[in-house]
């Protein structure tokens, strides 16, 4: 067998990693010089490195290891399926089992007539079916101008070019651009940009923007508005409670679809099977990858309503689909997981019982000095840093300087907690005890520790001028 060793010293590996593996969102040099993280098993919350470090991963990889690492059924399945199909196509009229099961187990969990799933093998590739899906629908419907979607500022929904034009990120649209008939509005981010407002009103005036889009534009060109319920990699944006149903609403009012990306807030994340129903949101379609495998295969896809289904079927051929859509080995390991967080009621424990008690305590971190809002649905949390909490300020520095190295000291006390410009924000998998909660917090606490420190003895605890 050719096993991959983990036994080469930590040194050679990342000289190694460094000669031939181009990572995504890094700066390449910046990693050589310093090497990279060798991660080398997990198993629950927990991850060990190459150097032998147990790490509290506070983030389930990349917002997707629902479970937890190191589950055997998972692997069990995987080798079963392998042996059994390994792969078989679902073009050109044929299908297999693992992918009738997957489709027809999302169906039942999935709320409302979201009853059709087109497979894709990640969150991006599942974006960019949508950006086909919805103009189709329109195209069938002998409304072909209906092309425009419409979505937000700091947005993501993944990074090839549709799912990168979708997103709202312009370091992203600016390495290779974007693609035709996507608009963005901005973000319900009232920590951030809400002013004097109060958060309703900020939230009712954010979502108005689409209703102003809308007619800019002409309704007769608008195809459909997408958002997540909480932006995640954007910094873990919730938004003010006025916000989706007037975005509801609006899309009501003018016809449009309304495609909510569930990549990180489906499948337990905000402590319901989907974010939209702890929201209220009543999507066409929703974009699913993540947590519909808790990572442990690659594989996302497309949640459909009745009526676009319908109306796409009834233009004959749609002319688009992977190779690896619906791929039975990563279908069959995605219905186990789904088996899992089912029978093991790792939802329930979301909700009554990982939530109830990180609350508590993640609210309790606004009593750190450095610490401005903090916010948490299910296990989906984000603090604000700021140098003077009353003001809501921006540090002088420039964003994600103090982020940054507020991150280094959680990586130093081996707590992986991620920043995004100057928030900290955690997605921890959802089996995480209130024993590892005690863990992640008490961590948590002892890097903002250092980092104020640090910050005060560098200056820059300073506000930026308004
Ligand atoms: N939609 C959303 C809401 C996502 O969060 C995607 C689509 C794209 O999925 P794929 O499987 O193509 O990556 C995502 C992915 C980060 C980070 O830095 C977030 C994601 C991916 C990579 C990094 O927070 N989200």
């Amino acid at each position: 067998m050719n096993m991959i060793t983990n036994h080469l010293p930590t040194a050679e590996l990342q000289a190694l990693d460094a000669a031939h593996h181009m990572h995504p969102f890094t700066d390449a040099n910046g990693l050589a010089t310093k090497g990279a993280r060798i991660i080398t098993r997990g198993k629950g919350v927990w991850l060990t490195d190459s150097e032998g470090n147990q790490i509290i991963d506070g983030m389930a990889g990349l917002w997707c290891v629902n479970i937890g690492y190191g589950r055997k059924s998972l692997a069990e399945v995987a080798a079963r399926q392998m042996e059994e199909l390994a792969y078989y196509n679902t073009f050109f009229q044929t299908t297999h089992v693992p992918a009738i099961a997957l489709a027809a187990k999302i169906a039942e969990l999935a709320p409302g007539d979201l009853n059709h799933v087109f497979f894709a093998g990640s969150g991006s590739e599942a974006n960019d079916t949508n950006i086909r899906l919805v103009r189709r629908y329109w195209q069938v419907k002998g409304q072909p101008d209906k092309r425009v979607i419409i979505a937000r500022k700091n947005g993501y929904h993944g990074s090839t070019m549709g799912g990168g034009s979708l997103g709202g990120m312009s370091p992203i649209h600016a390495h290779g651009g974007m693609i035709d008939g996507i608009v963005h509005v901005d973000q319900p981010y009232w920590w951030g940009e809400g002013a004097d407002m109060t958060e309703d009103a900020f939230g009712l005036e954010r979502a108005k923007q689409l209703e102003d889009k809308i007619l800019e534009l002409g309704v007769e060109n608008v195809a459909a508005f997408i958002g997540e319920p909480i932006q995640g990699a954007g910094g873990v944006i919730v938004p003010p409670a006025t916000y989706w149903p007037e975005i509801q609403r609006i899309c009501d009012k003018y016809g449009i679809l309304l495609i909510a990306d569930e990549v990180i807030t489906g499948f337990g994340r905000t402590g319901n099977w989907f974010g939209s129903e702890t929201f209220g949101i009543r999507p066409h379609i929703m974009t699913i990858a993540k947590g519909l495998s808790s990572g442990y295969q690659p594989i996302g896809g497309s949640i459909v309503c009745d009526d676009v289904a319908a109306v796409v079927a009834e233009g004959g051929e749609f002319f688009h689909g992977y190779t690896y859509s619906g791929h039975p080995v990563a279908a069959a390991v995605a219905l186990e997981n789904l088996r899992v967080i089912q029978e093991e009621g790792i939802i329930d424990h979301v909700r009554n019982v990982a939530h109830p008690y990180l609350k508590e305590r993640w609210d309790a971190l606004t009593d750190h000095p450095l610490v401005g809002e903090a916010k948490l649905v299910g296990l989906m949390g984000s603090i604000a840093l700021t140098p003077d909490k009353a003001k809501r300020a921006k540090f002088a520095s420039e964003s994600g300087t103090v982020g940054f190295k507020t991150r280094e000291r959680c990586f130093a006390n081996n707590l992986i907690m991620r920043h995004v410009g100057d928030r900290m924000i955690i997605s921890p998998p959802l089996v995480i005890t209130t024993a590892e909660i005690d863990v992640l917090i008490e961590r948590a606490k002892k890097s903002l520790d250092e980092s104020y420190a640090i910050l005060k003895a560098e200056g820059l605890m300073v506000a930026k001028a308004d």
